[in-house]
């Protein structure tokens, strides 16, 4: 496989303006034809050369005459000696039903449906398959009208009618170019959720969301999330949707979470369907966030589109900030914003320290699947988020609003961006574009001086990327600082320098840079790192009390969090090395007591409270060391829950009755109870005695309503390993076990018990009713649950866990190759641990290198890590 380099772009020497597609559809053979106006763009060109692969060749024409003078190759069809402008028409066929790659046409289930991005045009028919290639869209559909009484694709529907042999036809016609990554066909049989809304100039939009038969009551709150995105983006940013319809279709075989093809987004059933006795609240926030991300898309993505891949983040980190912000809005802006933290620290900092280390705009690429990455997005979203942060909502608004004005209707690069966001806002933005090109986690240490005589406090910042193995030399970033200081009683003490007020956050450029403030008239306490104003990890050295006071008087949520954070991380080193040492554990009772004043305080949101009693995970311990010991991480995390249990058991037990909701609703405040609720039940049953929480789990069980009440009474139960949990798990699996999506949760929880036994327990269930291998979802919950979720037991030091990852992959690498190779990432992490599990996991990879016909995804990631 040949690397491509993002400076190598060169611009297409030919485009195509519009394309007539025609598909003859049926899941064994489809047979397409395709119609396009070409234009040759370099007049120095002779060939035009289109990407295609698995596609059986029919016919080549231009200008209506056959054609002879063209060469197929692995990756395409090179049509030699062609004119300036003329019409292609090609007919090929493909194999939906042999699809199991789920990329191109394929078969979902009863239906046929398409993913296109990245590449997956090219498995559909020949064409210039890259994102700077726009063309307008027509697409006619003819299938057979009993198995697939609807055909859709991408804007409004102009024609359609009936053939004699009982087949169908249906016309589409997009107005809008767009790249071929965009394009989307569907084929089936669905009841449909109809709906309308009218935009804020008044246009009328029909809503249609298709979904599998019988789960039309699943579909409610996905066209709710719908309409409240539509009016947010309207509301917020000024952005009106411009077909006359929106379509989304659910599907269960998905790569991805879903796709915001023009018009007609596909989405991962996950990401759609949802009632109470099915889905949690995490279910129904993540359908919100999900669907607002793909609706998002149709200006950020869609009306301005990527250049080349290698500017994926211009489009996808855009609009995860979008999302982020959506659903701040909808609902707890302080526990999404520690949500989307958590999330950066748990598993973007680790790719950083991995051997996928890449900047948010990659360099180098072999398999551009591979890129669809946390750095990507949610980094991505990040970079955003502090020109949001050094603009201000009205100078970034200008800037977005520049940016429309300057590249509405094309392919854009990131550069193009920051350029709208710099000249509407007269800000500087040249050094911050470093975090474009340059990879890692950025690490700041903050020391401090108060000078009592002159009442002056100085702050000294010091920035250090640590080299990532894609890039050794780091240079300083331009980097958003959020402060504030305190007086003792809580007072937050004006920011002053030289009789002027300064800004609260502070403009870091330099390796090493000072801030004098004045008239600071006692040792003050700092928050700093406010909301989490950077994508960086901090070191100042808090003592216990400052974390203490924080946890109570921050006036920013997250920093309240923060500081509960960094409290408990010191006690989770402290306590790692002394499990390693064969010493005893202990948190200091001060801790416990300011962990206990969160949990009273009835000015706190419970969502909140429900955030900062909740231990962080394995994974996100684990970034606190350079040298991971799963064991040990796992132990420490276990006492913490039995002390925190333990000593706060009556006020636990309290807040757990208290926070009971009768009724289930998706409302903030019920989230929130339920969240909290939950949490003290996980406490709870972490307990030395807990014959209690095993009857309260028990009840809970039992006695729910909703999904999420049943699932977190499940969880507990496995997770503590109380004696009802084997009852439990069966009467879940009898009740459920039709039900993929329910299953998940399931599977995904026997995936990551703590039972020493685990692994064979994940064996069985290879076999087990509701799984099938050819179902990502399925794959995910259990598999990538396992792998991911239960360090202990994957990262077992005989080996075993490696050992099963090598024989799933063996048989994934060419059914699927995009699950396969987000599977491999805790695999391709080795350096992170100790010499012998390092040596047992390069000896996995190395037997993966072995397969036969590897393909590029896995191919690229062993490579890297056996670098
Ligand atoms: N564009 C791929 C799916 C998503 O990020 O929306
Ligand atoms: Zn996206």
């Amino acid at each position: 496989p040949i690397a491509k380099n993002r400076l190598d772009y060169k611009s297409p020497d030919f485009t195509i303006t519009d394309i007539d597609l025609d598909f003859d559809l049926a899941p064994e053979i489809t047979t397409v034809t395709a119609r396009s106006r070409v234009v040759k763009k370099n007049n120095q060109a002779d060939n035009l050369i289109l990407d295609g692969e698995d596609l059986k060749l029919i016919s080549v024409n231009i200008d209506e005459q056959p054609w002879h003078d063209y060469q197929l190759t692995n990756t395409g069809l090179i049509i030699q000696r062609v004119p300036a402008e003329f019409t292609l028409t090609i007919v090929n066929e493909i194999k939906p039903i042999d699809n199991t790659a789920l990329e191109g046409l394929y078969v979902s289930g009863e239906a046929l449906c398409t993913q296109c991005e990245a590449e997956g045009f090219r498995h559909i028919t020949y064409y210039l398959d890259r994102p700077d290639v726009l063309a307008r869209f027509s697409t006619r559909i003819t299938a057979n009208k009993q198995h697939y009484p609807y055909l859709l694709s991408n804007g409004n529907r102009i024609a359609q009618g009936d053939l004699s042999d009982g087949r169908h036809w249906v016309q589409w016609q997009d107005p809008f170019p767009k790249p071929a990554y965009l394009f989307a066909l569907v084929a089936g049989d669905f009841d449909i959720l109809k709906d309308q809304f009218i935009t804020q100039s008044k246009r009328k939009v029909d809503l249609e969301i298709y979904v599998d038969k019988g789960n039309l009551d699943r579909s409610q709150w996905a066209m709710t999330s719908l309409k409240n995105a539509m009016r947010w983006d309207e509301t917020r940013f000024g952005l009106e949707y411009d077909l006359d319809i929106f379509m989304i279709v659910a599907v269960d075989f998905f790569n991805m979470g879903a796709m915001e093809n023009k018009g007609l987004n596909i989405f991962n059933s996950k990401y759609v369907l949802a009632k109470p006795q099915t889905a949690t609240d995490d279910d129904y926030l993540g359908i919100e966030g999900v669907i607002g991300h793909e609706y998002f898309h149709n200006w950020t993505g869609n009306r301005v589109t990527c250049r080349d891949w290698f500017q994926l983040s211009l489009k996808e980190g855009l609009t995860v900030f979008r999302d982020q912000e959506f659903s701040a809005d909808m609902g707890s802006r302080a526990v999404k914003r520690i949500e989307d933290v958590k999330l950066l620290r748990t598993v973007q900092f680790a790719e950083d320290a991995s051997p996928m280390s890449h900047p948010i705009r990659p360099e180098q690429v072999i398999e551009m699947n591979n890129f669809y990455t946390v750095t990507v997005y949610e980094k991505g979203a990040e970079v955003i988020r502090m020109m949001h942060t050094l603009l201000g909502e009205d100078k970034f608004q200008a800037g977005m609003k520049l940016y429309f004005k300057r590249h509405d209707g094309s392919a854009a690069t990131c550069d193009d961006f920051v350029a709208a966001m710099q000249d509407a806002s007269g800000i500087d933005l040249t050094q911050f574009k470093l975090w474009y090109s340059q990879s890692g986690t950025p690490e700041l240490t903050v020391t401090d001086n108060y000078d009592e005589k002159n009442r002056q406090y100085t702050l000294t910042v010091e920035q250090y990327t640590p080299a990532t193995q894609d890039q050794a030399q780091k240079q300083a970033l331009h980097i958003p600082l959020d402060i504030e200081l305190y007086q003792h009683n809580g007072e937050i003490i004006p920011l002053q320098y030289q009789g002027k007020s300064v800004h609260h956050v502070l403009n870091l450029t330099q390796k090493k840079q000072q801030f004098i403030f004045d008239n600071v008239t006692q040792k003050p306490i700092i928050s700093v790192l406010r909301d989490f104003s950077a994508p960086v990890k901090l070191t100042y050295d808090y003592q216990d009390n400052d974390l203490i006071f924080l946890m109570q008087h921050a006036t920013n949520a997250f920093s309240r969090y923060d500081a509960a954070q960094m409290l408990l991380a010191k006690y989770v080193r402290l306590n790692v090395k002394n499990y390693q040492e064969n010493q005893n554990l202990m948190l200091p009772d001060s801790v416990l007591d300011a962990f206990r004043a969160v949990l009273l305080s009835e000015k706190t949101d419970p969502f909140l409270i429900a955030q900062i009693l909740t231990l962080p995970s394995e994974n996100e311990l684990a970034n606190l060391f350079t040298v991971v010991d799963p064991i040990a991480i796992h132990q420490v995390r276990l006492f913490l829950l039995t002390h925190f249990a333990n000593e706060l058991y009556d006020e636990l037990l309290a807040i757990y009755h208290h926070n009971k909701t009768s009724q289930y609703q998706i409302k903030h405040n019920d989230i929130a109870k339920r969240s909290l609720k939950n949490c003290c039940l996980t406490l709870l049953a972490h307990a030395d005695d807990n014959s209690h929480a095993n009857t309260l789990v028990n009840q809970q069980y039992y006695q729910a309503n909703n999904m999420t009440d049943c699932l977190a009474a499940l969880s507990v139960a496995v997770k503590a390993e109380l004696d009802c949990r084997t009852e439990l798990l069966a009467n879940f699996d009898d009740k459920w076990h039709q039900d993929g999506l329910v299953m998940d949760k399931w599977l995904a929880l026997n995936a990551t018990s703590p039972e020493k036994n685990v692994l064979a327990t994940v064996k069985k269930l290879l076999t087990h009713r509701s799984f099938t291998l050819s179902n990502p979802n399925r794959i995910r919950a259990l598999i990538g649950a396992f792998v991911n979720n239960n360090p202990v037991a994957f990262h077992a030091e005989d080996g075993s866990g490696y050992q099963f990852l090598v024989e799933i992959l063996t048989e994934l690498n060419q059914k699927n190759p995009q699950v396969a190779a987000r599977l491999i990432d805790p695999l391709i992490r080795l350096k992170r641990y100790d010499k012998k599990r390092q040596q047992q996991m390069q000896k996995a990879l190395e037997a993966l290198l072995k397969i036969e016909n590897l393909s590029k995804d896995l191919f690229e990631k062993i490579n890297k890590a056996l670098e």
